[in-house]
């Protein structure tokens, strides 16, 4: 049976992370996981913080902390937001904790060199006095040598998009102290792009290789791919900073540099599976994940990530050939990256106040609905946007109306009709059309989850719950319940019981995108809810209705799944965001 690996986006340890990040690379990576857990299959969901890079530098310096303390900060504040999430990582690590990471990426590196795709060249590069180092392009400021524009970032032009070469940057100054810096010769090693292009890298990506299958690259990803790959140039890997994982230090000039934080970063993936390879008892485990054919790797992450996961980290891993015991390392599978999520139509900015804050989220609202909004509302194909009207609708209108309303009509009416159990059924409706298309919509949920279509696995769940309401409106059981006719009196304990098999499946297939409404749902069916299928996903749906539930089971006390928002709450929420400016 196929394995799953599965990573979300290490993100770096340098600042809280917000709904936008959750919604782009965490939340659709642990629906992922925990369907796939459901069906049985084996999954090992990873992920932890980016504790290197010349950003964490600037900003541990500017807040006087040294390095470490600095990401360890970080690293705990960030877990905080993915467990009020309900992220559901097996390994939650980080590069500069993982014991494994720092020999990991000097071996990848040294293979690399050793086969030829990694080359050492001298150049000159922007050095500043004041500050006493190297300075990374993005620190840097001059004009555009394709259009002039006089605020070109020393990567970017913001103007005409033109990919800067720095050093051709006319008159640069240094954004982190306004000072003017100088060229100074400096070595560096580059990692050979094109050569591994035609090693293997191009091979794959088109799919023309065997032994490195993949699946289906979504549009967004294969435009921006397919466009790179037209014009692969190699890549500086090395950095001359303070904090990092150090170049092999028996080379020539290795002394003050650093693994550049790309190439170590999805190293991070390999040395936390080993990581939590020991952490299992077994140290070589992490083999059975990283070196066979039947693992797939999907790495979720946004837009902004897609070069280094479909393009940079497959050629490492090519790279590497056989020389880690005689074994080839799998590419990935997948990579469904996310366009990006925003705040009531502006990027969020945690430092000018255009954001959730979580403490006060989380202390109003579930995160169920939290979930289950960014879900409908995933930036799969575009940009999206979480709006606070938006959230409301969610919980209120498709939640609380459609979901949590099915499960309290019905069991609120078993408890009053039949003591609160499951009462004995005898009729057959194989042919109902309600619960026919019901059937339907479940069973879509999960191949939708395993095509990566999030959105639409929430929309045939509402879709079912509709159909579900329309059953029981339909089959008016408080009609029948007052009848004389046992035949209605039976009709009644029929349709009942379908209800309660229904809400015992819903259960099952809200749990990947509302494991906390899921759970409690089940706590409210009491017997009618098997604690050995609370893991399942089963098969029903697809033509196979729920199975009968044993007649007479107790059943649990109805609760309230979703509390309703109400409209001033949402204005308050509005007020309080557009204040902030
Ligand atoms: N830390 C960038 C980001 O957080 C980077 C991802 C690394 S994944 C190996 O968006
Ligand atoms: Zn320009």
């Amino acid at each position: 049976m196929v394995r799953h690996l599965i990573t979300s986006a290490l993100p770096y340890a340098n600042g809280p992370i917000h709904f936008g990040h959750v919604a782009g690379a965490y939340l659709p990576a642990d629906i992922y996981a925990r369907y796939l857990r459901m069906c049985g299959e084996e999954v090992l969901y990873l992920c932890g913080t980016d504790e290197h890079g010349v950003a964490i530098t600037l900003r541990a310096e500017q807040e006087g902390m040294d390095f470490r303390s600095y990401v360890d900060r970080w690293h705990g504040e960030i877990k905080e937001l993915f467990d009020r999430f309900g992220i559901s990582f097996d390994i939650w690590s980080g590069t500069a904790r993982c014991p494994h990471h720092a020999k990991a990426s000097r071996r990848f590196f040294r293979v690399l060199l050793e086969r030829g795709f990694v080359f050492d060249r001298t150049d000159d590069q922007w050095y500043s006095e004041s500050l006493a180092r190297f300075l990374p392009d993005r620190y840097l400021q001059g004009t555009c040598h394709e259009c002039g524009f006089e605020q070109a970032r020393g990567d970017e032009c913001p103007r005409c998009g033109t990919w800067i070469d720095s050093i051709r940057l006319g008159d640069p100054i240094c954004t982190i102290d306004g000072s003017h810096p100088v060229l100074k010769q400096t070595k560096h090693w580059f990692i050979d792009l094109p050569r591994l292009q035609q090693e293997g890298l191009q091979k794959w990506y088109q799919g023309d290789d065997a032994d490195h299958p993949h699946g289906p690259w979504k549009p967004n990803v294969d435009g921006h791919v397919k466009a790179m790959l037209r014009d692969l140039q190699p890549r500086p890997i090395t950095r001359d900073l303070p904090w990092g994982v150090p170049v092999p230090e028996e080379l020539d000039g290795a002394e003050g540099k650093v693994l550049y934080v790309w190439f170590d970063a999805p190293i991070g993936y390999l040395s936390a599976t080993m990581e939590w390879a020991e952490q299992q008892g077994d140290a070589e485990a992490w083999r059975t994940w990283w070196q066979s054919d039947d693992t797939r790797m999907v790495h979720f992450i946004g837009k902004d990530n897609i070069a280094f996961h479909v393009v940079v980290f497959p050629s490492m891993l090519l790279g590497q050939g056989d020389a880690w015991d005689g074994a080839p390392f799998l590419l990935p599978w997948n990579v469904p990256a996310n366009e990006f999520y925003n705040l009531q139509g502006r990027k969020f900015n945690t430092s000018s106040g255009w954001y959730l804050d979580n403490d006060s989220f989380f202390s109003q609202y579930s995160a169920d609905a939290a979930r289950f909004y960014l879900v409908t509302t995933l930036p799969e194909t575009a940009d999206s946007e979480f709006t606070w009207e938006g959230f409301q609708n969610a919980n209120n209108a498709l939640l609380a109306d459609k979901f949590g309303n099915f499960a309290s009509r019905v069991l609120k009416f078993a408890d009053k009709r039949f003591s609160n159990r499951v009462p004995a059924a005898v009729g057959c409706f194989d042919h109902d059309p309600d619960l026919a298309a019901a059937d339907t919509a479940l069973g879509e949920v999960g191949p939708h989850i395993r095509a990566f279509s999030f959105r639409a696995a929430a929309r045939s769940l509402m879709l079912a719950c509709d159909r579900l309401n329309q059953f029981f409106d339909g089959k008016a059981p408080w009609k029948l319940v007052r009848s004389e006719d046992p035949q209605k009196l039976q009709a009644c304990a029929d349709v009942i019981e379908r209800c309660i098999a229904y809400l015992e499946l819903l259960s099952r297939r809200f749990a990947p995108l509302c494991p906390g409404a899921a759970a409690q749902l089940r706590q409210m069916l009491g017997e009618a809810a098997n604690e050995a299928d609370a893991s399942c996903w089963g098969d029903e749906g697809q033509g196979n209705a729920p199975a009968r539930i044993k007649q007479n089971s107790l059943l649990g006390a109805a609760e309230l799944l979703f509390p309703k928002i109400e409209d001033r709450a949402v204005a308050a929420e509005i007020a309080r965001l557009e204040a902030s400016d």
